[in-house]
């Protein structure tokens, strides 16, 4: 199956967020569907030329501009091109979507943008960066301000602080900061997208994906972790649990439900498989949902990769509707074994984006914000809400 029958699209946003994407798509190879937006032409002339498509937004309020920190020129410019956005979204199930924060285009456009692909009926998982802590208190505050936003648009939000990324990278000279954390995001982008796209023995595929979107229901967290050698399995779960992506000291703890990729050659043996699934599966709380997948190709010989998303939120599969549109009928209750029998966050967040919920959102994380009023309506409101439609998801 290749990408287009998959539907799985890389979205990138600002000048971060983009970055990050091209990171990931020149490191995939050829096939890696990607497009990203961006007000500043400068962020398109920078990508090599044939790795992805970088529409610019809001040329008639920004000339070609970055926004310089404007989250209302971002929002805006991506309401005024909201078309272009959706066509170059077309056909797009499963969208993920990466914006580092504090900038005006990845804070102000990835809600819209999120919300644009919700209206095509695509499910969404955003990787929004918080900017360094050198960076300063306001770009910190900044970011803080379109996170709510962005988690209203998202069926599914992994918070990335570059600090962390960096802490997991190891220590770098300030000038590779940047360049360190964008790669490691990258090749954790990378080895998801192996894993969601070939065939393995044990499959994590898209719609085991869509499955775990519909049903997740807000905040997940997202490690890689890599080992090679002797003891190369035990080893790459030990990085895993310890990656301060999934919070300093805490490792799974809080997860309702983890998927984990495990990327190797065709060395890794079933007893390895079996011991890095064990060992997983013990670091999980009680009751939580566990669900492996495999993927076995040459180039990671002697190689084990772990790649894990962890959510921390859980809706009841009798809450969620089904994706009609796809004829997709899987949910996660019929896909996965349960590793508890207690199950104790059944239904945590079941208040989540069922079909009914969607109409008592109302203003939703905008109830707090000043009405962006066009025209009598409330622009804060998303377009189908407004206009009375319902969407099956
Ligand atoms: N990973 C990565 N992060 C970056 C890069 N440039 C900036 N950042 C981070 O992203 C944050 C937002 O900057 P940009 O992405 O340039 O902002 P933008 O969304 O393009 O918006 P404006 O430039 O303000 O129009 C910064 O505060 C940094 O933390 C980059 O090249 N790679
Ligand atoms: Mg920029």
């Amino acid at each position: 199956m290749n990408e287009k029958q998959t539907g799985l699209m890389l979205v990138g946003v600002g000048g971060g967020g983009v970055g990050i994407a091209a990171a990931a798509a020149a490191a995939f190879g050829a096939g890696m569907q990607a497009v990203g937006f961006d007000t500043d032409a400068m962020t398109s002339r920078q990508l090599p030329g044939g790795l992805m498509r970088c529409l610019l937004i809001g040329v008639p309020r920004c000339d070609g501009r970055a926004t310089g920190g404007d989250m209302v020129k971002g929002r805006t410019a991506a309401q005024d091109d909201v078309e272009a956005i959706k066509n170059a979204l077309a056909g797009t199930r499963t969208a993920v979507v990466v914006a580092t924060l504090g900038g005006g285009v990845g804070g102000g456009a990835t809600p819209e943008i999120l919300r644009a692909l919700r209206e095509l009926g695509a499910h969404t998982l955003c990787f929004a960066a918080l900017p360094f802590e050198l960076e300063g208190p306001e770009r910190r505050a900044a970011a803080m301000r379109a996170l709510p936003l962005i988690e209203e648009n998202a069926d599914a939000l992994v918070v990335v602080p570059l600090d962390d990324l960096f802490a997991d990278a190891g220590g770098y000279a300030l000038a590779d900061a940047i360049p360190r954390a964008e790669a490691m995001l990258a090749a954790g982008l990378t080895l998801f997208w192996r894993l969601v796209l070939t065939p393995g023995f044990i499959p994590l595929d898209v719609e085991t994906i869509h499955a775990l979107l519909r049903q997740s229901g807000g905040r997940c967290r997202f490690a890689v972790a890599s080992a090679e050698g002797a003891g190369r399995g035990v080893e790459a779960v030990s990085r895993l649990s310890r990656s301060a992506l999934l919070g300093k000291g805490t490792g799974f703890a809080g997860a309702q439900a983890v998927a984990l990729g495990v990327l190797a050659g065709a060395d890794l043996c079933l007893a390895e498989l079996s011991e890095i699934s064990k060992r997983v599966q013990a670091a999980l709380p009680g009751g939580c949902r566990f669900h492996l997948g495999t993927m076995l190709d040459e180039r990671f010989a002697g190689h084990v990769h772990l790649v894990a998303l962890a959510f921390d939120a859980w809706r009841d599969a009798a809450a969620t509707a089904p994706d009609v549109k796809s004829g997709d009928e899987t949910t996660m209750e019929t896909l996965m074994p349960l590793a508890g029998d207690s199950r104790p966050g059944r239904g945590r967040g079941g208040a989540g984006r069922s079909k009914l919920s969607f109409g008592a959102t109302g203003r939703g994380r905008f109830k707090g914000v000043e009405a962006t009023l066009l025209n009598g309506e409330d622009l804060d409101i998303p377009a189908y809400l407004r206009r009375g439609l319902t969407l099956d998801r």
